[in-house]
């Protein structure tokens, strides 16, 4: 989004990589530079949008169409967009966001099998070509981010998802990195948790210089 002065940055993955865990390494990274920003999900990330989250990650609507629930992710989005994201920038802010449009072609697209150009209507019409500054894309083997989060408890409409859907969530997510390499860094997150923190420190130290300059 470079014509606001706040930078956003996406955390991607597919479930279980340690995205909200590693988004703490990123506020303080920001903290250290005495950088404000705010920090926000999607699905989610406004009341409406949290009301649309739980509509979708429900085990009620099993019979949710793969469409609704791709315009379910738009709509949660463009909510999100007006009444967070958006004015946050405008106003020099950074954001910090857990998911963003990359998740809507891994999981609707990859997962789901919905077509990529039907996908890339929907964020024409919701954002255009305002897209995050820097994405990290945390990346580990589907068993090990399922035996993290299964150890968490109950599963949600998605984690119920066999292990052949989240594989080829993960390999759209590692197509759309190669695809967006200007913007995206792949973190090998099956790391020690430590070593996954120190390279997104590094990253993020190198992406701070280069705004800098
Ligand atoms: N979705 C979609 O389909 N389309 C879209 O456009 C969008 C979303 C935006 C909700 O997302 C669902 O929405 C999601 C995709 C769909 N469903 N799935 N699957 P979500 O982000 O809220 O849900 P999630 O992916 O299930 O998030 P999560 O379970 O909270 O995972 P996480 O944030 O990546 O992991 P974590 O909570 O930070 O870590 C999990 C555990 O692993 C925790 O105990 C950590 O201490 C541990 N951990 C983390 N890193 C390590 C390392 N390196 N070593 C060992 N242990 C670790």
């Amino acid at each position: 989004m470079s014509h606001t002065t706040g930078k956003f940055i996406t955390v991607e993955g597919i479930e279980g990589v340690g995205k909200s865990t590693n988004i703490a390494t990123i506020r303080r990274v920001l903290d250290e530079n005495n950088i404000e920003y705010v920090v926000t999900r999607e699905p989610g990330g406004t009341d409406l949008g949290e009301d649309i989250r739980s509509l979708l990650l429900d085990h009620k609507h099993q019979a949710m169409s793969d469409d609704c629930e791709l315009l379910l992710m738009f709509a949660s989005r463009a909510q999100h967009l007006a009444q967070v994201i958006m004015p946050a920038l405008q106003c020099g802010k950074w954001v910090i966001c857990d998911r963003f449009t990359d998740a809507t072609y891994a999981y609707q697209g990859g997962g789901r099998g919905i077509d990529d150009k039907r996908i890339a209507l929907l964020e024409e019409w919701v954002h255009g070509n305002q897209q995050p500054d820097l994405t990290f894309l945390l990346d580990t083997d589907v068993a090990t981010g399922m035996a993290r989060v299964h150890k968490r408890g109950a599963a949600d409409r998605f984690e119920s998802e066999a292990t052949v859907f989240f594989e080829r969530v993960r390999a759209t997510y590692l197509a759309r990195a190669k695809a967006n390499a200007t913007r995206t860094v792949v973190i090998d997150a099956g790391q020690a948790l430590v070593d996954v923190e120190l390279s997104i420190r590094q990253r993020l130290t190198v992406f701070l210089e280069h705004c800098q300059q």
